[in-house]
């Protein structure tokens, strides 16, 4: 595995843990109630998250927790487009896009993101192609069904070993498709079609997927299996958010997706020096 992953024109440093923090651009979580996203707003929050320490920084314009609802692709464009055109623009850090949709993936692309960020693994019709032709970094993740349904009876055989012979699965269809192996990334999708007891092995066991032989990363700030373990509303879960980001990186994960970049991005490297003390 490269130590080195080349996004578009700027590079990721895999060589230590990093903080890929989180820009949700959908009217619900910006707090003024508008309709709209200002572009503005989400370029204050992308500086204060590069000043705290954040590599990347995940631009997304539909929801993929629990039961939310689906965005048309024509809205996915005008919420993040203009935002993802804007961080890179100023900004030294690698702009990734939260999307599944092959149209979204181009126009990203084209105005300057440089990494892919698929919750449904470039499955969605066009996808592949998309993100084939436009020659990034493709961060596959684990999810089954859609976020609408994802919850309802979550089965596995083994958690783990199902995740990764899905993750394997996609892969392979990556590399038929054009993509190599070299610019994947893996995921195992905590909190998307799984039950609290499953996002648990998955960070018990998270070492294990270190076999697929891609970078990973994991996204478990602020989620609902925090909440049934500790009785946290969403709001009083940093801790165990920093919680399992340690456990992450101290099995050798490789990106942390998060809400609060300034108190991850200290978790990481106080897990890189225990790791790499000698
Ligand atoms: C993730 C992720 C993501 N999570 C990647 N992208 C979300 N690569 C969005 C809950 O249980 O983990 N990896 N993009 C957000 N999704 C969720 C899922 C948010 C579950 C909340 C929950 O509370």
């Amino acid at each position: 595995m490269s130590q080195v992953l080349q996004c578009a024109d700027r590079s990721l440093d895999l060589s230590h843990p990093q903080v890929m923090g989180i820009l949700n651009v959908t009217p619900d979580s910006f707090s003024d109630g508008g309709l709209f996203v200002s572009v503005d707003t989400a370029l204050q929050r992308a500086r204060r998250m590069v000043a705290e320490g954040a590599a990347i920084i995940d631009v997304g314009g539909e929801s993929t927790r629990p039961g939310a609802t689906a965005v048309s692709q024509q809205e996915e464009l005008d919420r993040v487009l203009p935002v993802i055109e804007a961080i890179a623009r100023e900004l030294p850090v690698i702009v990734s896009v939260d999307t599944s949709k092959a149209q979204v993936m181009r126009e990203a692309v084209a105005l300057g993101a440089g990494l892919i960020n698929d919750v449904c693994a470039l499955r969605e019709p066009g996808a592949l192609q998309a993100a084939s032709d436009a020659g990034v970094p493709v961060c596959l993740m684990h999810m089954v069904g859609d976020p609408r349904s994802m919850q309802e009876d979550p089965h596995y055989v083994d958690v783990v070993d199902d995740i990764k012979l899905f993750l394997r699965g996609r892969i392979h269809a990556c590399e038929e498709a054009g993509i190599p192996a070299s610019r994947l990334l893996i995921d195992p999708g905590f909190g998307f079609g799984k039950r609290v007891t499953h996002n648990l092995l998955i960070m018990q066991r998270l070492r294990e997927f270190l076999s697929l032989g891609s970078p990973l990363l994991i996204g478990v700030s602020r989620k609902s299996t925090i909440g049934a373990v500790l009785d946290r509303a969403a709001d009083e879960r940093l801790a165990g958010s920093l919680a399992l980001a340690a456990l992450a990186c101290q099995q050798g994960a490789h990106i942390i997706r998060a809400h609060d970049v300034a108190a991850s991005v200290d978790v990481v490297k106080m897990c890189h020096a225990v790791r790499t003390a000698s």
